[in-house]
């Protein structure tokens, strides 16, 4: 028997099934027609990549900028994987523009960048270096000449390392304030989408109650909770600032990786579930910051460790947003049960699969029900998915490829699930991939890849791998297939 190719084999059936079903009214269809099963996104959805300073810029000593506390825990013998710092990373302060160009070809619309406090102000406080802003002035207006528009975070964990105390400290969250006001009023004639902070667990929790990230401190709980109180407050003081100091119109909300809760079933009473758990799973952040208080049962369970909260604190906190930031990697399965709080959170078994990070497990659902939860409870006027991707055991091959099939697996299922939410009417505007190119997995240092563009850190070559290949293709067809 002669053979045939999938597509000639495809045309057959097809033929044999409108021929052999004559009689009965049946859809036309064909398979292996490219654009039969393409879930297209609506006109003027925004795709874009993500990066943050300490994490791509290197530059760490380069015309004035003040150290942060991450560059102090990466010269931390033992902190890092390999003692690997920041130092250098992928030298973006100094290959910005081929960094744009990546992000043209790709046809992005949208880059979501952050900005280095310490290179602004060394100090963290009081005299600005002229320098550092001229640094992301110049990023900003190199954006706009290619038709990307810059999305920026104010702050992305690299906190200086001059300010007192860190986020132990209240006058922290008012230097911060001051470091928004001062930046949007520079860039807010050319930026109008500003982010305060990114994921508050991992500078607060991770940093001062684990001490796995900077600056590695090992807090009792009631410390550990008047700092995540300073770090709301911040975002808060700074959500003001930039609303005083830039045009009507500026959007203004932050990126935060907001627990998932996946309903095992997806039938009310686990929804339910899902949607409680998401209350009280975020209680200290994304809740307090939505409903602009603290919840009962976190005061209640927190006891004498709750924060201390003065005057006008919770006002600023609970700042209406333009949008939510949502950060989406992985679930946390939930179902309802006969408990007091209505619900069991799920345990992951052994077996259940991940990708190259073991936290990164799998299930791209995560991104419907993010969405889903967070409108669902708090009827948010926008979201955008602000962080999404993963890391990959990357080869370079001997024809100088990076075929990283499980990235294209895992971002296909997540944009697949996304789109279930867009097509549901879940006001979703845009996707930011993590990354645009390998770079300085914090803690992991560089042993960790998620970049659709390889770094050779030796050279600073960029590359794109087969996974920038497709999500151009993603983007030029404004589909996914
Ligand atoms: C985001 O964090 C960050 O915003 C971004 O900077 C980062 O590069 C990206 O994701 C990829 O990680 O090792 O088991 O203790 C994601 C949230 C929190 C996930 C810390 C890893 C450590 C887990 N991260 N977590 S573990």
């Amino acid at each position: 028997m002669k053979a045939i190719t999938r597509r000639q084999f495809a045309k057959t059936v097809a033929a044999a099934a409108a021929t052999t079903c004559a009689g009965v009214s049946l859809p036309k269809f064909a398979f292996g027609q490219p654009h039969a099963a393409s879930l297209d996104y609506p006109k003027g959805f925004l795709w874009g990549c993500a990066t943050a300073s300490y994490q791509v810029e290197g530059g760490a000593q380069d015309d004035g900028r003040g150290p942060s506390v991450w560059d102090t825990f990466a010269h931390t013998p033992g902190k890092t994987f390999h003692g690997d710092t920041g130092d250098v990373a992928d030298d973006s302060y100094h290959l910005y523009k081929e960094d744009v160009q990546l992000l043209k070809n790709l046809g992005t619309g949208i880059y979501r960048m952050s900005i280095s406090w310490s290179r602004v102000f060394p100090q963290g406080t009081g005299q600005p270096n002229a320098k550092g802003l001229d640094y992301y002035s110049r990023v900003v207006d190199e954006l706009l000449a290619n038709n990307i528009t810059p999305y920026i975070t104010l702050f992305h964990w690299d906190l200086p390392q001059a300010l007192p105390g860190g986020w132990q400290s209240r006058d922290t969250s008012k230097a911060f304030g001051d470091y928004a006001a001062y930046m949007t009023k520079h860039l807010g004639d050319r930026v109008h989408h500003f982010m305060t902070t990114n994921e508050f667990v991992c500078f607060t929790d991770l940093g001062y109650k684990t001490g796995q990230f900077a600056p590695g401190l090992k807090l009792a709980d009631a410390a550990v909770n008047q700092i995540r109180h300073h770090a709301i407050l911040a975002h808060g003081l700074a959500v003001q600032a930039i609303r005083a100091n830039t045009p009507s119109g500026t959007q203004v909300g932050l990126a935060e990786n907001a627990i998932v809760y996946v309903p095992v079933i997806e039938s009310a009473e686990h929804i339910e579930a899902a949607h409680k758990a998401t209350r009280d799973g975020n209680a200290q952040f994304l809740t307090t910051l939505l409903e602009g208080k603290y919840p009962d049962n976190y005061l209640q369970h927190e006891g004498a460790n709750a924060p201390k909260v003065e005057a006008g604190d919770m006002k600023a906190i609970g700042s209406p947003l333009d949008f939510v930031g949502l950060n989406i990697y992985t679930p946390q399965y939930v179902r309802a049960d006969e408990s007091a709080n209505g619900y069991a959170i799920e345990p992951n078994p052994t077996s259940y699969p991940h990708m190259a990070s073991p936290w990164l497990t799998l299930g791209p659902e995560c991104i419907y029900w993010g969405v889903r939860n967070v409108c669902d409870i708090w009827k948010v006027p926008a979201i955008y998915i602000t962080e999404n991707g993963t890391s990959s055991d990357d080869v370079l091959t001997p024809a100088g490829r990076i075929e990283d099939v499980d990235r294209v697996m895992y971002l296909r299922n997540h944009l697949t699930h996304l789109h279930r939410a867009v097509t549901e009417g879940y006001p979703v505007k845009g996707y930011f991939l993590w990354s645009l190119m390998d770079n300085f997995e914090w803690a992991d240092g560089y042993s960790k890849r998620f970049g659709i563009h390889y770094v050779d850190f030796k050279t600073q070559k960029r590359t794109p791998k087969l996974s920038a290949e497709w999500y151009k293709q993603v983007i030029a067809k404004n589909a996914v297939e």
